[in-house]
């Protein structure tokens, strides 16, 4: 992969003055605590989430739900990371040796402003949000999570997108040094997402870099993961490297690994059952001790009225 130079990189070239100043601010944070995590002592063995940092300057967004948010606790230590293995807990104790700094994003395809971007200069040129999202997992559980993230349709039109984009392709980062669970074929890697482009730009998404206030743990997507609230989990793809703009439909992992069981457009439907267990109800994480409270699932995950007439039309029992 080709990476430019922080030299090569005119800051002006994506950032509006007001706002690189600010973001300035998240960048120093961010190097100081990274030095932190190198010093012996600080590291819990079994910790990934050691050396917690907060985020500045963020502002809460009216988009997000009155609901209560699931416990940090559970937020950060029930994961999907196949990458660190397939078990709930693998990621919070193997994803320590994800390296998220630096970070570099390479964009490219239907678009005018191609090239590689230092996550940095992405996260300082936007406004981090607060969104308090619902979030469903295909396996039908549940959680409320505080993300905190930026748009991703002010991103997108920083990239000049040509006519011909249709589609917006993510990527995780593949390295099995780093990435332990990339040793085993349990799934093609690097793990791939995509939206259709009008969902990309409707403004409940965003890429999430941080959630309760702080940097993504490793184990939820560190440093940059994409969040659309109406979908299934699966659709969330974590620790993007890049983002490529395309005229076609591109072939997604989940898709791939089960073309039967899960689509490309995995709006959270309960009534489109999954061909191996129902839709219609998820289990709500970390309600409760003796018994988990089960609650009915939500058309779009409760996100009907945002998102509903992005599909007006289209028979989703066809295309879930
Ligand atoms: N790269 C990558 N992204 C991924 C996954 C994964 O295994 N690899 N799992 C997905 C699934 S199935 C879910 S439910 C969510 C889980 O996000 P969380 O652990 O932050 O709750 O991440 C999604 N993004
Ligand atoms: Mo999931």
């Amino acid at each position: 992969m080709l990476i430019k130079k922080p030299s090569d990189i005119k800051p002006s070239e994506i950032t509006p003055p007001k706002h690189y100043k600010q973001r300035r601010q998240f960048i120093q944070s961010g190097l100081g605590l990274a030095g932190a995590a190198m010093v012996p002592g600080l590291w819990l063995p079994g910790d990934a989430h050691a050396a917690r940092e907060k985020l500045k300057g963020v502002v809460k967004s009216p988009l997000s739900t009155s609901e209560k948010p699931t416990s940090y606790k559970d937020v950060t230590s029930y994961n999907n990371f196949y990458e660190f293995g397939t078990g709930k807990d693998d990621p919070a104790r193997n994803a320590h040796t994800l390296v998220t700094k630096p970070w570099t994003v390479k964009v490219e395809g239907e678009i005018d402003k191609p090239g590689d971007y230092h996550l940095e200069d992405l996260v300082k040129a936007s406004t981090l949000e607060e969104r308090i999202y619902r979030f469903r997992c295909v396996e039908a559980w549940s959680m409320v999570i505080p993300w905190v993230g930026i748009s991703l349709a002010e991103l997108i039109k920083r990239f000049q997108p040509t006519s011909k984009a249709k589609f917006v392709e993510f990527t995780t980062l593949y390295d099995p040094k780093q990435m332990p669970g990339q040793k085993r074929q349990v799934l093609h890697w690097p793990y791939v997402e995509a939206l259709r482009m009008d969902e990309a730009m409707n403004a409940l998404s965003i890429l999430a870099v941080g959630l309760y206030g702080e940097v993504l743990p490793n184990q939820n997507g560190a440093p940059l993961r994409l969040m659309v609230p109406w979908k299934y989990g699966f659709k969330n793809i974590k620790s993007i490297v890049k983002i490529r703009f395309t005229e076609q439909m591109p072939k997604t992992t989940w898709a791939l690994a089960g073309p039967r069981e899960y689509g490309f457009y995995a709006n959270v439907n309960p009534q489109v059952n999954h061909p191996r267990w129902s839709q219609a109800r998820e289990r709500v994480i970390g309600s409760g001790s003796l018994f988990t409270r089960r609650k009915k699932t939500l058309m779009f995950n409760g996100y009907e009225e945002q998102v509903a007439h992005l599909y007006s039309g289209m028979d989703l029992k066809k295309y879930f």
